[in-house]
């Protein structure tokens, strides 16, 4: 490529962080533009035909849109695939990379619920389909399939991001007994160009949207603050 990607972003997208872990994981030089998604910039609405972060700026100017092309894009025109070679192996990868934006879904039914039978529903919903996950893994690990991470562990991790910051004030028992899902989670944590896909703040960012939210989880989020001035005066 001529001349270095671009990035465009908001710094809490799980779908962005796709496209930045396979960036990193190939090794690719890229800038990164943020985007206020409450105030998006005209130059923004026209290359983005839906209105979305992420886009890929290519080196002659084409945008890209989408995560997934975005990151198929990728694998195709850098060195080191993330994809298995079997056709069929490729077509289940992108399955449960769909499988992942649907749990990314569920997510959101679970920080939007206006109230705890909406929650509780919302996290067994969430809770059935990393149970279904837990058949899939690969039993020697580290990753989705095995030794080699792939782009189905990039669409993962970000969705595990978000159970780093609900378990700072929830106990909802999303991967209790679900121990491969617990490896696969911690080995993706650890993974260099999983952490770098996001910056250091995105804990307190992500706190402050899901405070914003009016609902149950903002709700826990305030009993929990509470609770911890309380702690902190006695
Ligand atoms: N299917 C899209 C989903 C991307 C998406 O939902 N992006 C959100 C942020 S995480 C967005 O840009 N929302 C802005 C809006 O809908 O106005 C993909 O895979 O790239």
């Amino acid at each position: 490529m001529p001349t270095k990607l671009t990035l465009i972003s908001h710094a809490l997208c799980p779908y962005v962080q796709r496209a930045a872990i396979v960036l990193d994981e190939k090794n690719v030089p890229f800038d990164r533009i943020m985007i206020d998604l409450a105030d998006k910039p005209d130059w923004f609405r026209t290359a983005s035909p839906l209105g979305k972060v992420p886009l890929l700026k290519l080196g002659d100017g084409r945008y890209l849109f989408e995560s997934a092309p975005i990151v198929e894009f990728l694998d195709e025109t850098q060195p080191g695939r993330l994809h298995p070679e079997d056709p069929a192996d490729r077509a289940r990868h992108r399955a449960y990379v769909e499988f992942a934006s649907q749990i990314l879904n569920g997510i959101g039914a679970l920080y939007n619920a206006r109230d705890d039978t909406g929650f509780y529903a919302a996290g067994e919903a969430v809770r059935a389909k990393f149970r279904h996950l837990e058949g899939e893994l690969d039993p020697t690990g580290p990753f989705f399939a095995g030794r080699p991470f792939s782009l189905v562990d990039a669409a993962y991790a970000p969705v595990f991001r978000y159970f780093d910051v609900f378990d700072g004030f929830a106990d909802l028992g999303t991967f209790d007994t679900l121990d491969r899902v617990m490896a696969w989670r911690t080995s993706l944590s650890a993974r260099p160009s999983v952490q770098k896909a996001v910056s250091k703040d995105y804990p307190k960012l992500l706190t402050v949207f899901l405070q914003k939210r009016g609902s149950w989880m903002s709700h826990l989020l305030d009993l929990r603050s509470r609770e911890k001035a309380l702690q902190a005066a006695h």
